[in-house]
């Protein structure tokens, strides 16, 4: 029998997109809330996508998931978020031809603020966000002001992906698994000036010991561009690893973490993060919660690396100042 208590309602925005297609079925299949956990899934699709997000609600009908209780799929923000426990943004607006980056933030804006709205009327009242359109982080920023009635901490911006690359990174360079590697984090924006840092990075409980030249001229700069890399070579951006960094971010939210993950959150201004913005940071999730892990001695290398970052977090954010309530 059904537990309807555990039911999780799930709303996953930009549905008929490339990570909507690779998300939607590990979420069907159990691998964010568990194996025993029923979930209703709810497609957000714009009107012209909504044909393609019908053929997907298809497929996943097709697939008989055991733990699928229903499929909706709808352009109504009313019926997308109504009592969603979890709900993952992906749909944002692509840049196009001629389009500056400030008419992008604005146009990814409305988009946010108006989800940030719905979410706050209308889902549960422990929802969980996990914000993966781009800009992720300001998007996630934009979200969160817009829903004054949830707690900032609900409100989140995938950098999990950039935590796993840089895990596997360090992993190919040395020869060994990605799983034998604890305290990696990627600190800042989802962009090319994020900071993955190896400082903390353990082996087996051992510290991590790299070459200098690799790690600045080689590591740190290939995980930060390793979104474009994957464009150049598969003709196309990350899906599937993005909805798969998308899984563990929510899985681990959900279930805890011992070790340290990336979670962009709210900044408490930890680390001299201005407090508000949406920065990666190492963090561990604890009772529903991301932590940022405290008490961690910074390098002038490291601080200097974050600021800039976070001054480009900054930036984006000025730019839409004008749509922040
Ligand atoms: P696609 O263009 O394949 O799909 C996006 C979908 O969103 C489209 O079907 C579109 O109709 C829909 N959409 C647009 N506006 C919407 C709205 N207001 N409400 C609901 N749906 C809407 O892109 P895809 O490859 O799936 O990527 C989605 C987003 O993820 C992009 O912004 C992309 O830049 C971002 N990424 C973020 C990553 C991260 O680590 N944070 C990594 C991967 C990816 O680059």
């Amino acid at each position: 029998m059904v537990d309807t208590q555990s039911t999780q309602r799930v709303t996953v925005t930009g549905a008929a997109g490339n990570i909507g297609y690779a998300l939607l079925f590990r979420i069907a299949s159990g691998d964010v809330f568990g194996a025993d956990v029923p979930v209703d899934l709810v497609l957000l699709e714009i009107e012209p996508a909504l044909p393609a997000a019908r053929g997907v609600a298809m497929e996943l009908a097709d697939s008989a998931f055991p733990l699928v209780r229903s499929i909706t799929v709808t352009a109504d923000l009313e019926e997308a978020f109504t009592g969603t426990t979890a709900a993952f943004l992906v749909g944002s607006r692509p840049r196009t031809k001629g389009m500056e980056r400030a008419d992008l933030l604005n146009a990814n804006a409305e988009i946010f603020s108006a989800q940030g709205k719905a979410l706050n009327q209308f889902a549960a009242r422990d929802v969980k966000v996990l914000v993966v359109g781009n800009p992720a982080n300001t998007n996630a920023l934009i979200a969160s002001r817009n829903a004054p009635d949830l707690d900032p901490q609900q409100f989140t911006a995938l950098m999990r992906l950039d935590h796993n690359r840089a895990l596997s990174q360090l992993a190919q360079h040395q020869g060994a698994q990605s799983v034998e590697y604890s305290q990696v984090a990627v600190w800042g924006n989802h962009s090319a000036s994020q900071f993955p840092d190896l400082t903390f990075a353990q082996r087996g409980g051992a510290p991590v010991e790299v070459e200098t030249s690799w790690y600045t001229e080689e590591f740190i700069p290939r995980v930060a561009k390793r979104g474009a890399e994957i464009i150049e070579v598969r003709g196309a951006s990350s899906a599937a690893s993005a909805a798969s960094a998308a899984v563990d971010h929510m899985h681990d939210w959900v279930h805890g973490t011992q070790d340290w993950r990336t979670a962009a959150v709210v900044s408490d201004g930890s680390y001299g993060v201005e407090e508000g913005l949406v920065c990666g940071f190492p963090t561990v999730a604890r009772d529903g919660r991301w932590h940022i892990v405290q008490g961690l001695e910074l390098s002038e290398f490291q601080q200097e690396r974050i600021a800039a970052s976070v001054a480009e977090l900054q930036a984006e954010r000025d730019a839409v100042a004008h749509l922040l309530p």
